[in-house]
């Protein structure tokens, strides 16, 4: 009988024989080495390559807990949620997904496109590199995979089905704790505050009663607002480029929630980079030229998506309401202020939350990282509380900006 008739956890070995029994992918004289390379929070990532083809795949595995942590226990079928969305993902956006080549439900493992000839987006922007296809990659995507899931395209039954195979109930009390809650409470005590910079967060964010509020309803729209299948953790480590390609993986988080959860996550992300290099990057032609490119890509971001947006609407809208003159502006309007609203709540959750990431948390000097805490935090504040004002590249880029300047000046 075989070993993999019921779910354990593997370890490379265990995946060797995984391979030769379960995939018809590598030559019968394959000599197969496989390596964990895994450096997320939650699955374990193996990569598996034939030292005589040099063909290989990755095969990610769930376990029953994060591996950040076993206090969160997670259902293995986020496995299924992840291999299943990452090939409609690719029928909606071709080309910027990996291949899956198979999900097994007993391991809860998926076996797909190895993407070692990329980088991970975040550590690459924390190198100072520049990817000129970005913007139009990632717009695509967030245009194709929202839209196109969403009560304006597909007819309402079909949506209330996809709503129910891909209700996600573990991993959105992830993020309704880590995202929606903790950071402006610390309700869990569990919260990871750079220690020389916690009587200003506890001053400003903590006890900043307007925040919260405006927090509190952003949760009830994440819990409620059933529009279109986002990603659900689209940040910069779950991004693979190279100059000329980029692929989003790690949809796990998926679910049907607000479309500008995605948009609002990545452009925090880019935000991110963009104070790291502010910090980081010494002064000269590179640090003005990297600069301008990070502030246009967060300005392409937003302006692309909404230009796409609305072309891709008028191509594909169905709903007959939806049809109404000037519909299609009202909803993309209500879509960019939730992104700015989460935008916002990204940039807390990576700084006093208990997940960091490592543009902030590589910056050595204190001062400088005070700064750069700073910066994002009082940033962020005004995307919750004035995410109603927020239409185009120009309103998101103004208000990092502003900050930038009351710390850096
Ligand atoms: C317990 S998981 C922490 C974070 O890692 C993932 O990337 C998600 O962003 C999640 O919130
Ligand atoms: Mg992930």
């Amino acid at each position: 009988m075989s070993k993999f008739n019921k779910y354990f956890l593997m370890k490379p070995e265990d995946v060797i024989e995984y391979v030769k029994e379960k995939l018809e992918f590598f030559d019968k004289d394959a000599d197969l080495e496989c390596k964990e390379i895994g450096d997320g929070n939650i699955n374990y990532i193996f990569r598996v390559w034939d030292k005589n083809s040099g063909k290989s795949v990755v095969i990610k595995q769930a376990g029953d807990t994060a591996r950040i942590s076993d206090e969160f226990k997670l259902s293995t079928d986020r496995n299924r949620i992840e291999a299943e969305v990452l090939q409609l993902e690719g029928k909606l956006a071709p080309g910027l997904v990996p291949v899956v080549y198979k999900y097994d439900e007993i391991m809860q493992a998926t076996v797909m496109e190895d993407l070692s000839n990329h980088t991970i987006m975040r550590y690459a922007l924390l190198e100072y590199k520049k990817f000129p296809l970005f913007i139009d990659h990632i717009t695509t995507f967030l245009v194709n995979t929202l839209l196109l899931t969403s009560d304006v395209v597909l007819d309402h039954k079909e949506k209330k089905e996809l709503v129910k195979r891909y209700i996600n109930p573990e991993l959105c009390e992830i993020t309704e704790d880590l995202i929606y809650t903790e950071p402006f409470t610390n309700y869990k005590n569990r919260n990871d505050v750079y220690p020389p910079n916690l009587e200003w967060v506890k001053k400003e964010i903590y006890e900043d009663k307007e925040l919260r509020f405006e927090v509190a309803k952003l949760k009830f729209d994440f819990m409620t607002k059933a529009q279109a299948l986002i990603h659900g953790d689209l940040h910069t480590g779950s991004i693979f480029v190279t100059e000329n390609s980029t692929k989003v993986i790690d949809p796990e988080f998926a679910f049907y929630g607000p479309m500008g959860f995605d948009v609002g996550k990545i452009i925090a992300n880019i935000i991110f980079a963009l104070v790291h290099a502010y910090i980081t990057m010494p002064e000269g032609d590179e640090r003005v030229d990297y600069l301008q490119w990070l502030q246009d890509t967060i300005v392409g971001i937003v302006d692309k998506f909404r230009e796409k947006f609305i072309k891709a609407w008028k191509e594909n809208v169905k709903e007959i309401m939806a049809k109404e003159e000037g519909f299609d502006k009202w909803y993309l309007d209500e879509v960019v202020h939730d992104a700015a609203g989460v935008t916002g709540l990204s940039l807390c959750r990576r700084i006093i939350g208990l997940a960091h990431v490592k543009d902030i948390t590589s910056i050595e000097n204190e001062n400088d990282r005070l700064n750069a805490e700073r910066i994002c935090l009082t940033a962020a504040k005004k995307y919750i509380k004035k995410r109603n004002y927020y239409y185009t590249g120009k309103d998101f880029i103004e208000t990092i900006l502003e900050s930038v300047e009351l710390f850096l000046s």
